[in-house]
């Protein structure tokens, strides 16, 4: 999963990134020029993938992955929106995280002038959409041009321009499967799903629910602390949030929200060589699921053997599992389920 983090200069997306990377990209007072983006990598904790390797004690353990990509703000002061290169690359992410200044403070000057989450919100917003509006409009003449006019494509397009000029992001509209098909390759900013994170104040490490009540599929936390408490020894991290009164760190708020919002799960495979985590979309069949692991799988798909991991734990035998009736056979069209260990038989 790749998530692309978008903002206003300075709103802290690059503090963000590095709470949430542990990296230390350079944070200045100079957004970053639009050739650049930075780049990280994170293993998602989970406490199955760790049980099941102190049961298989296999020479690797895989667990699941986030990628960042820390874009460059938008210049919504002079106009101009997004950069050429930082479009291409917000193409390519699952999704975004909004990342909005809530923090107050003269030291650190807003583009926009006073700190106001709600305005920064409806900007990138309508930015997406701007961008979305733009590819729409170059392919419909490019679709008029070619006579095709009433197309079943320009049809559809037309009704993207509807909703877009209404101020509705395509993320809200309902779409068929094979309409979304056919919007897949425009790489449409506002169909991506975006996660807003509110990066508040050191007066509100908690992140306030009274601020946040206005906003749906929100998080919110004090970036720059976070941070800090993330440089500090494991083993005090734990202490230091809870004199804050911070339930659960930064990074795991994080990656649940993420899940939720992008509507992933976890199902394992196991083994004396790999115990390893994969994500997947909820609701993804058994056939599908093999071919993430190789397509030769998918092709050659013949069941799937599944137990979930809720059952295996309390007793962590196969063969008993066997005995139990836990490990079921499945077929191709299994909705695979969250927890989920599975080995795929396949004939190629
Ligand atoms: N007080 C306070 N300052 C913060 C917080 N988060 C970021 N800052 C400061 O705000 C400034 C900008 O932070 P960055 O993380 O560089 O913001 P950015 O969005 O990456 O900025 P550009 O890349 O320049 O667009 C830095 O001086 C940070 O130290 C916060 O939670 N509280
Ligand atoms: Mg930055």
């Amino acid at each position: 999963m790749k998530i692309g983090l978008i903002g206003f200069p300075l709103s802290g997306k690059t503090t963000v990134f590095n709470t949430l990377t542990g990296l230390h990209a350079r944070v200045d007072s100079f957004h970053a020029s639009g050739k650049e983006a930075n780049v990280g990598l994170i293993k998602v904790p989970d406490r199955r993938v760790e049980a099941l390797s102190a049961i298989y004690e296999p020479k690797k353990t895989t667990y699941a992955e986030i990628s960042f990509v820390d874009l460059a703000g938008i210049s919504g002061a002079s106009g101009s929106g997004f950069e050429a290169n930082a479009l291409n690359l917000m193409r390519q992410v699952d999704a975004f995280t909004f990342v909005i200044r809530a923090f107050p403070g003269e030291e650190v000057l807003h583009p926009l002038g006073g700190v106001d989450p709600l305005r920064d919100i409806r900007a990138l917003e309508e930015e997406l959409q701007l961008a979305d509006l733009i590819v729409i409009e170059k392919r419909q003449a490019r679709i008029e041009k070619e006579g095709k006019r009433g197309s079943a494509e320009h049809a559809l397009l037309e009704r993207l321009t509807g909703i877009l000029e209404s101020g509705t992001p395509l993320r809200e509209t309902e779409f068929s499967a094979e309409e979304l098909k056919s919007l897949a390759g425009f790489g449409f900013l506002s169909l991506k799903p975006c996660l807003l994170l509110l990066n508040t104040g050191e007066d509100n490490v908690r992140g306030d629910p009274a601020v946040m009540v206005k906003y749906t599929r929100a998080i919110a936390f004090c970036a720059e602390l976070e941070r800090q408490v993330a440089e500090l020894p494991a083993e005090e991290q734990g202490e230091f949030l809870q004199a804050l009164g911070i339930a659960e760190p930064a990074r795991e708020k994080f990656i649940r929200a993420a899940y939720d919002l992008l509507k992933l799960i976890s199902f394992f495979t196991v083994g004396k060589d790999e115990v390893k985590a994969w994500t997947i979309d909820r609701g993804t069949e058994a056939v599908k699921a093999a071919g993430k692991i190789h397509s030769d799988i998918e092709r050659g798909f013949i069941r799937a053997e599944v137990v979930s991991y809720e059952d295996f734990i309390q007793e962590p035998n196969m063969t008993r599992m066997k005995e139990l009736g836990q490990l079921r056979l499945e077929g191709k069209t299994y909705p695979v389920a969250d927890g989920d260990i599975i080995n795929f038989r396949f004939n190629v």
